[in-house]
C-alpha cells in the first residue's frame, strides 16, 4: 500500500505551494498506479536511480514507481480542534495517514501576510502542536468511554486499550504527544483505532527564503528535541521549478545555488522518518517496480506488499542486491556467478534488494 502523509501548518505557511509542487512533479511521471485522486491528494512517484539501472539490465518493459500520497489541508489556527476555521474537519482528513509533514513559515517576504502579524517559527510550531494535542484529547476522551464499556465485560484487548488510553489522556493533558506512551502488546492496534495525530512521526519543513537551504537553528533544535526530522525548502521556488522542463529547472537551481530538488529531499526525509527501505521486482519484458517496506521486515512481508496471494502461497524467494544484478548483466549471469540467492520467508530484506517470489497459487 502506498505511504500516506498529511501536511499541516498555519494559514499561509506555504502548504499548498509545497503540495502543488509535489502534484506537478507527480503529474509529469507517466506511470503511477492510481487513476482517481481527490483534489487535495497528490500522488507522488518515488524515483530511484537504482531501479532504472536494474530495469535496463534485465530488459524490463517499463518502470512503475512506488508512490507517496500527500494530503493537503487548510491552515490550522488556535481553536481549530473546536471547529475554529473548520479545523476539526480538516484534521479528520489526515487521521489515517502514516506521518505528518509540518510546514513552518520561515521566510521573511513582507508581501505574504502572517496570520499573527509577525514571523515566529517556534510560536507557530507550538500553536499547531497544541491543536493536534487538543484534537487527540477530544478523540481519546470519546473513545475511552466506549472501550471502558467493552473492558467491563472482561475483554483482554479492551482492558489493555483502556489502560493505554488513560495514560494517553494524562500525557495529552500535560501537553505531551501520544507517541510518548508505548502501545500495549495486548492491544497493538490501539493507536490506529484512536486515529491519533500525535502518535505519527513528524517531518518539519521550514519554508525558507528563496535561494537559502539553511535550516533555521530554532527549528533544528525543536526537531532534535522531539526526535523528529527537519528540512529547509522554499515552497514557492519548488512550485515554480516544478513548472519547468528538467534542464531549465537544473539551470535555475544552479543560478539560485540550490543543490538538489527540495521535493526529492522532502520525499527522502519522509522515507527516513518512516524507516522504510526500497526493494524491487523486475523481469524481462515485464514492468520493473519499486516497493517500500519497514526496515527489519522479511521476504514474507515483501511478498505481502506485492500481492496477498503471493504471500499466502510463499514457497521461497530468489534475492539479489541491485548492484550485483547490474554487475552480472542480468539473472543468467548472476546465477552463474552464484550471487542470486535462494532465501526463505524469514530472510530480512535489505535496502535495494531485487526479489522474485516463488509461490504456489
Ligand atoms: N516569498 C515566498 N512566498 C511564499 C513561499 N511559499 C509560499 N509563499 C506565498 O505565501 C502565500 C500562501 O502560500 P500557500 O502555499 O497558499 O499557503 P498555505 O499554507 O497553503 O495557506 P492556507 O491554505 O491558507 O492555510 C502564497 O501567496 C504563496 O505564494 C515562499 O517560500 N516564499
Ligand atoms: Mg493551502
Amino acid at each position: 500500500m502506498s505511504t500516506r502523509i498529511g501536511i499541516v501548518g498555519m494559514p499561509n505557511a506555504g502548504k499548498s505551494s509545497l503540495f502543488n509542487a509535489l502534484t506537478k512533479a507527480g503529474a509529469e511521471a507517466a506511470n503511477y498506479p492510481f487513476t482517481t485522486i481527490e483534489p487535495n491528494v497528490a500522488v507522488v512517484p518515488v524515483r530511484d536511480e537504482r531501479l532504472e539501472q536494474v530495469a535496463q539490465t534485465v530488459g524490463a518493459s517499463e518502470i512503475v514507481w512506488d508512490t507517496i500520497d500527500f494530503h493537503d489541508i487548510a491552515g490550522l489556527v488556535a481553536g481549530a480542534h473546536q471547529g475554529e476555521g473548520l479545523g476539526n474537519r480538516f484534521l479528520a482528513n489526515i487521521r489515517e495517514t502514516d506521518a505528518i509533514v509540518h510546514v513552518v513559515r520561515a521566510h521573511g517576504d513582507e508581501n505574504v501576510i502572517h496570520p499573527e502579524g509577525r514571523v515566529d517559527p517556534l510560536r507557530d510550531i507550538e500553536t499547531i502542536e497544541t491543536e493536534l494535542v487538543l484534537a487527540d484529547l477530544e478523540q481519546a476522551e470519546r473513545r475511552i468511554e466506549r472501550v471502558a464499556r467493552q473492558a467491563r465485560s472482561g475483554d483482554r484487548a479492551a482492558v489493555a486499550e483502556e489502560a493505554w488510553l488513560t495514560q494517553v489522556i494524562d500525557a495529552l493533558q500535560a501537553g505531551r504527544p501520544a507517541r510518548t506512551v508505548a502501545v500495549p502488546e495486548d492491544a497493538p492496534n490501539a493507536a490506529r483505532d484512536l486515529g491519533s495525530l500525535t502518535v505519527k512521526p513528524v517531518l518539519f519543513v521550514a519554508n525558507v527564503d528563496e535561494g537559502s537551504e539553511e535550516l533555521p537553528a530554532e527549528i533544528a533544535a525543536h526537531a532534535a528535541e522531539q526526535g523528529a526530522r527537519a528540512v529547509a525548502v522554499s515552497s514557492r521556488i519548488e512550485s515554480e521549478l516544478a513548472e519547468l522542463e528538467d534542464a531549465d529547472a537544473a539551470a535555475m537551481r544552479a543560478e539560485l545555488g540550490v543543490s538538489e530538488s527540495g521535493l526529492e529531499r522532502v520525499v527522502r526525509e519522509a522515507f527516513t522518518l518512516l524507516q522504510l527501505i526500497a526493494f524491487f521486482t523486475a523481469g524481462e519484458a515485464k514492468p520493473a517496480q519499486s516497493w517500500h517496506l519497514r526496515q527489519g521486515l522479511t521476504a514474507w512481508h515483501a511478498a505481502g506488499e506485492i500481492h496477498s496471494d503471493i504471500q499466502k502461497g510463499f514457497v521461497r524467494a530468489e534475492v539479489i542486491g541491485w548492484s550485483s544484478l547490474v554487475e552480472a548483466g542480468g539473472y543468467a549471469g548472476a546465477r552463474e556467478k552464484g550471487t542470486l540467492r535462494l532465501e526463505g520467508r524469514d530472510y530480512v530484506m535489505a535496502d535495494g534488494d531485487v526479489i522474485n517470489v516463488k509461490f504456489t497459487p
